[in-house]
């Protein structure tokens, strides 16, 4: 195993950082504090968290519509995400993105996307970019089983190859694009198989394993930073809630959900920090302590921010 107690913590805390948030956010969602959908990533944390371990600030990641966890994971900052689902003026988008639509620039984070599979040629040109400016930083993007089936996917595979470029596609294969199972809307059962379609390697990991998600991932940036090209990343994983906040997500079997929720990434993390000696039940309680209040003071900064008024209407919209 190539991680140590301090990497191992670091992803601990950074998946528990994105679960109190979402938490959060399904409490304030029903209390109707917060506008417009949101979809959650519960029970996907490890894979954010996995790959963003193996990346620094000069990196460049894209997101998707279920964005918290990898805007959390890349450093995005609590309180100007909490203030954006609120739709305050203070938030990321200044409060006209809302979950969907937040980015952070100085972070390498290129925005969460309401479009499926918008983001994988966004990746590609920031890669390009990467290339072009002889920087050694690579570009990741974010997507789902379902985005791997749009002509983006397909596009943006085959130019990366072909060019080389130093970046990385993550498909997170939560066997579901909304009630649709992955069997009713593709003929493979592995994603990873579309890569030899363009002469990448293709893997296809346990994506509830953080340890497991990482050392996929650093093989697949090293081997971008080298200039050895993309890699296609396939992460096996389940989404514990509804597609959206609100769908009750009858086309599921209880008993698979059962299964996979007895598989989630967090207290088996938890387990493993423990077995291994690198934390006890204690430091573990105080990492609790610590994110909750993050999450505590960034919903105070949220409730205290004030709405965009008429005045802010046009501002930010046209770029000059
Ligand atoms: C281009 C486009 N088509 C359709 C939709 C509607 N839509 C939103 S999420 C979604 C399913 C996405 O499934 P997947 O890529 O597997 O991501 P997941 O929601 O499972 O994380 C669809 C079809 C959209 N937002 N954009
Ligand atoms: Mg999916």
């Amino acid at each position: 195993m190539k991680v140590d107690s301090v990497l191992l913590l670091g992803m601990y805390e950074s998946m528990l950082r994105i679960r109190q948030f979402e938490n959060k956010a399904i409490e304030l969602f029903a209390a109707q504090k917060v506008p417009g959908f949101v979809h959650l990533y519960i029970g996907e944390e490890a894979i954010a968290v996995g790959v963003c371990a193996c990346l620094g600030d000069r990196d460049y990641i894209t997101s998707t519509h279920r964005g918290h966890g990898h805007l959390i994971a890349k450093g995005g900052r609590l309180d100007l995400m909490m203030a954006e689902l609120y739709g305050r003026a203070s938030g990321y988008c200044h409060g006209k993105g809302g979950s969907m639509h937040i980015a952070d620039a100085n972070l390498g984070i290129l925005g969460a996307n309401g479009i499926v599979g918008a983001g994988m040629p966004i990746a590609g040109g920031a890669a390009f970019a990467c290339r072009y400016r002889d920087t050694d930083a690579v570009a990741v993007a974010f997507f789902g089983d379902g985005a791997s089936n749009r002509g983006t996917f397909h596009e943006s595979l085959n130019l990366a190859s072909t060019f080389k470029l130093p970046a990385v596609f993550v498909c997170e294969n939560n066997l579901y694009g909304i009630s649709n199972r992955q069997s009713h809307h593709m003929n493979v059962t592995d994603v990873s198989d579309r890569a030899g379609a363009y002469g990448i390697p293709g893997v296809t990991v346990d994506g509830n394993d953080v340890v497991a998600v990482y050392e996929a991932a650093s093989e697949a940036v090293a081997r971008a930073r080298r200039g050895d090209g993309p890699t296609l990343l396939e992460y096996k994983t389940w989404r514990q809630r509804g597609h959206f906040e609100g769908d009750p997500g009858t086309y599921k079997d209880p008993a698979e959900q059962k299964a996979w929720i007895a598989r989630d990434p967090l207290p088996r993390l938890e387990k493993q920090l423990q077995d291994f000696g690198f934390a006890d039940a204690a430091a573990i309680r105080a990492l609790h302590d610590k994110v909750d209040a993050e999450i505590a003071a960034a919903v105070r900064f949220a409730e205290e921010s004030r709405l965009p008024g008429a005045g802010d209407l046009l501002s930010d919209v046209y770029a000059a």
